[in-house]
């Protein structure tokens, strides 16, 4: 039986805002009897906010913080832990300092399960803000500088771009890659984050590596996700 592998900000829901309500009725329906997994860097609390109770509750599992905390139908049946080493915030705290993109909002630090989120923007910033600094960052690519630097300096760590003005950092490992663990094929992944640096990039490089069964949709937005399943 096939597997469907869904990330969620930009695959599903447009980054931090709820999916759209037509799509909610539509995928709340495509999900029934089928094999499906939310994978997502976010936590638990805004994924509900984002899709839904009801589909969180229907899906055969959701893996939040990357994979680092999984829940089946509301029971929690793994989590790891994770916290930033000293040395690493004091770099970031300097990036923080020193980075071209000059309003900050306050939240650049978010502890989760298994998962640290850093935003230089911060996660208070308001909607329009949050678009102005993933269209900067699209030119300007401070995500990603921040992510490579992350990786040379602290070999154990991992860190990779998610959504539009945050990165995901967690011990080297603890990416998405790891649901990949306890999913056989064969699979269908949904995501929009599939090239190098995005947080989407472990699954997809791993599922050929491994030379896996699967087929991958890389997508640009949610529209596309919806217009692709009423094919399936
Ligand atoms: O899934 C990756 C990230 O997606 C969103 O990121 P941003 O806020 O940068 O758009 C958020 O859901 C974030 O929590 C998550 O880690």
């Amino acid at each position: 039986m096939m597997n469907y592998i869904f990330d969620i900000d930009g695959t599903l829901t447009p980054s931090r805002l709820p999916i759209n309500p037509d799509f909610e009725i539509f995928f709340k329906n495509w999900i029934k009897n089928k094999n499906v997994y939310l994978v997502t860097g976010s936590d638990k609390e805004k994924t509900i906010e984002q899709i839904g109770l009801d589909i969180w509750n229907s899906v055969t599992r959701a893996y939040q913080s990357c994979g680092n905390q999984v829940w089946e139908k509301g029971q929690l049946i793994k989590e790891n832990a994770f916290h930033i080493p000293v040395k690493l915030r004091q770099h970031l705290t300097t990036k923080l300092e020193n980075s071209l993109w000059k309003e900050k909002f306050g939240n650049h630090f978010e502890q989760r399960v298994g998962l640290v989120n850093f935003s230089i923007i911060g996660r208070n910033c308001t909607q329009q803000k949050r678009e102005e600094y993933w269209k900067w960052d699209e030119k300007n690519s401070e995500r990603i500088e921040i992510c490579n630097t992350i990786m040379d300096l602290f070999p154990n760590i991992e860190a990779s771009v998610g959504g539009q003005i945050s990165i995901d950092i967690y011990q080297k490992g603890g990416n998405k890659a790891q649901v990949l663990n306890d999913i056989s094929d064969p699979i269908c992944f949904f995501g929009d984050k599939m090239e190098a640096g995005g947080n989407d990039y472990p699954i997809a490089e791993r599922l050929i590596a491994e030379k896996r069964e699967h087929t991958l949709f890389k997508v640009k937005n949610p529209n596309e996700t919806w217009d692709l399943l009423k094919k399936i």
